[in-house]
């Protein structure tokens, strides 16, 4: 017993560069992605690219750009021979943007590169971005494999006016197969209001023909975190083999969980969502799906 080898791995673990902000308050990017993605056996590294007291919804949160230290980091890491299995970058900053833009070749050879186009929400962008950020996301995406908007990114993506209200099935479909054209990679499109007061997730990868559409009631309120909460557990999952439907339907009931719970604590919800007692079914999750899997599905 006393050399027991307990719990599941025993291996090398897929390792994943995670680069986004870390903001102190709110549970967002970074803070979400490194619990998250560790807890389903992944193996992070962390580039920072800003510092803020807080994400942007809080009035007067600070904003400290950490892009000058990118660079020399990311040339050890080349060092190093990281080879990393993926990439998964989320909310960058203006600098670190056209970091990304520039040294993203360099990491090519990682099958799996998700760029979160972290740019607004609710028809706006997050206080600090411009059109010309705008336009540099659109460059960094047209290096990813998989790409995860939501419904205002993406119709900042593909330059067309945002749907107002529920979003109908065949706008969705269309939307997605645009930005699977426009950017040659697979999409997941997060969070949209359907008709019924459903919210649906949108996803297609290059060898489908046709988006698949996933959709649970909608329920009530704003919340922060939740859609780096999604592509923290795509990026974990498809560095692990997991094929991207499932995948989904995983990250959505984690979520849908995570928000029930927060509703119930009553809290506000600019605080983040409560998902990590989510966490110990969602591991398990990963292991039998990865009993199971046929390789990476993008
Ligand atoms: O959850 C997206 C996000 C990430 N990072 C920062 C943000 C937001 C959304 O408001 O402000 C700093």
């Amino acid at each position: 017993m006393a050399h027991t080898i307990v719990n599941q791995p025993q291996r090398p673990l897929p390792r994943l560069i995670i680069s986004q902000d870390l903001s102190g308050v709110g549970q967002v990017s970074m803070g979400v992605a490194l619990p998250i993605v560790a807890t389903l056996n992944v193996e992070p590294a962390i580039l920072p690219t800003a510092l803020l007291s807080a994400h942007t919804a809080f009035p007067g949160s600070t904003f400290t750009d950490l892009s000058a230290s990118m660079p020399a980091t990311l040339a050890h890491w080349q060092a190093l021979g990281l080879n990393p299995a993926g990439v998964y970058l989320g909310y960058l900053g203006s600098a670190a943007l056209n970091v990304w833009r520039k040294w993203l070749p360099q990491f090519a050879a990682s099958s799996v590169c998700l760029v979160d186009p972290v740019m607004g929400d609710g028809g706006k962008l997050y206080r600090g971005f411009d059109d010309a950020y705008v336009t540099g996301m659109r460059a960094l995406a047209q290096q990813a494999t998989i790409i995860t908007p939501n419904i205002t990114e993406s119709a900042l993506l593909l330059d067309q006016p945002l749907p107002q209200g529920p979003i109908q099935l065949a706008t969705l479909r269309a939307m997605t197969t645009a930005l699977a054209s426009k950017f040659n990679a697979a999409v997941v499109l997060t969070g949209v209001p359907l008709p019924e007061g459903d919210l649906g997730t949108a996803g297609l990868t290059t060898t489908d023909a046709e988006p698949f559409i996933l959709r649970q009631p909608r329920l009530p309120g704003t919340y922060f975190g939740t859609g780096d909460i999604f592509a923290s557990v795509l990026a974990a999952g498809l560095v692990r083999g997991l094929q991207l439907r499932p995948l989904c339907t995983a990250a959505m009931d984690f979520i849908d969980g995570a928000i029930k719970r927060t509703l119930m604590a009553g809290t506000d919800p600019r605080f983040g969502v409560q998902y990590a007692a989510g966490l110990p079914a969602l591991q398990q999750f990963f292991t039998d799906k990865e009993a199971t899997n046929d390789g990476p599905q993008l």
